[in-house]
């Protein structure tokens, strides 16, 4: 007759077939399933906060340690606190704060990776898309979609600070990374005079026989805050604020009314004074960005206080409120988009 076996012969025969397994490439899907397929998302990054006041001196020491045509990109990256040396704020997207000092060039290059920036200091230096110059201005949202050659500049006496992000995280998880320098490392020849200030693209405009370089993807280039600011104010004085959402717009694609690029979605918010927006959660984790008045976010029951040029991340389906105690205007992104291509993304409004 058989022995049934002990619990402890069984672990160690476990144990020991396992161990024969792993040389073949070969697991056990029963040891890790509840792990791997969770009832609801798991993350591993935590909700963190960082003050562009505070990093900002420490970007400009960098200025003093590195070139920006030495260092490609002279860019501090906010690394969320559980996902260190990671070079990710959620674990899908990549945040940094770029420096470019008066006279820098930061040379151009493609890369299959999206990025937006958001102007945080400094004004009118400028982005150049094949050569195309955006004039960033304080707070203004400029697109460098995937493959399209970029350098940026800084002919103005003041240094520049803008936000970057980019889904670098998600385009390494896909294995999916393609990158090219010009052979000289320098930036793309103007292909307009300069001054010539990049906001027609933001007006839909374009000289008729210049050629259309964003032809193959968003043609805009370039979110002028003053439009994006006055549009919020449109909206709060035409809606109530949506009890979850508050005041929310979403930057979109002219071309397609989606999303501003294929991976990431950009918002533009307005919680009005006084207003706490209603809990909720969202497969996308999010950075959100002070723009003007202070508050409090709670994401997960954990408060960060909110004011201008705080920086904070909620991860995904954490979640999260907002309270206003001035008009609060925020804004953030996420790859919202590319969920959505995935049939993916779910929201619950608590
Ligand atoms: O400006 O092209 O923060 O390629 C990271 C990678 C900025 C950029 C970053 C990049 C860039």
């Amino acid at each position: 007759m058989v022995q049934a076996p002990t619990l402890s012969n069984l672990t160690a025969a476990r144990d020991a077939y396992y161990e024969r397994l792993r040389p073949r490439s070969l697991a056990p899907l029963w040891e890790v399933l509840s792990d791997i397929v969770t009832p609801t998302p798991r993350t591993e990054a935590v909700p963190a906060a960082w003050s562009f006041s505070a990093v900002r001196p420490l970007l400009l020491e960098a200025g003093d340690l590195i070139t920006a045509a030495e260092a490609e990109r002279r860019v501090l990256i906010l690394e969320n606190p559980a996902l260190a040396g990671q070079a990710r704020i959620t674990q899908s997207l990549y945040a940094g704060l770029q420096l470019v000092l008066p006279g820098e060039v930061a040379p151009a290059h493609r890369h299959t990776q999206n990025a937006l920036r958001l102007i945080m200091d400094g004004d009118s230096a400028f982005t150049a898309v094949h050569g195309e110059r955006a004039y960033m201005h304080k707070h203004d949202l400029i697109l460098t979609p995937s493959w399209l050659w970029h350098d940026h500049g800084n002919e103005t006496e003041e240094p520049i600070i803008w936000l970057d992000g980019l889904d670098i995280p998600l385009v390494q998880m896909l294995d999916a990374s393609f990158a090219e320098h010009r052979a000289d490392r320098g930036a793309w020849p103007p292909t307009r005079p300069a001054g010539d200030a990049g906001h027609r693209w933001g007006k839909n405009l374009r000289p008729a026989r210049t050629t259309q370089t964003q032809a193959e993807g968003n043609p805009l280039l370039i979110y002028p805050f003053e439009e994006w600011r006055e549009t919020l104010d449109v909206l709060s004085r035409a809606d109530d604020p949506h009890p979850h959402d508050a005041h929310l717009l979403e930057f979109t694609n002219p071309a397609d009314g989606g999303a501003v690029m294929s991976t990431m979605s950009a918002f533009a918010r307005l919680v009005p004074a006084g207003f706490i927006t209603a809990p909720m959660r969202s497969t996308d984790g999010m950075i959100h960005v002070v723009i003007e008045g202070r508050g409090e976010l709670t994401v997960d029951g954990q408060a960060f206080a909110l004011s201008p040029g705080e920086i904070l991340v909620s991860p995904s389906w954490a979640e999260r409120s907002f309270r206003a105690d001035s008009d609060l205007v925020l804004f953030s992104y996420s790859d919202r988009a590319a969920q959505q291509k995935l049939a993916l993304w779910r929201e619950a409004l608590l």
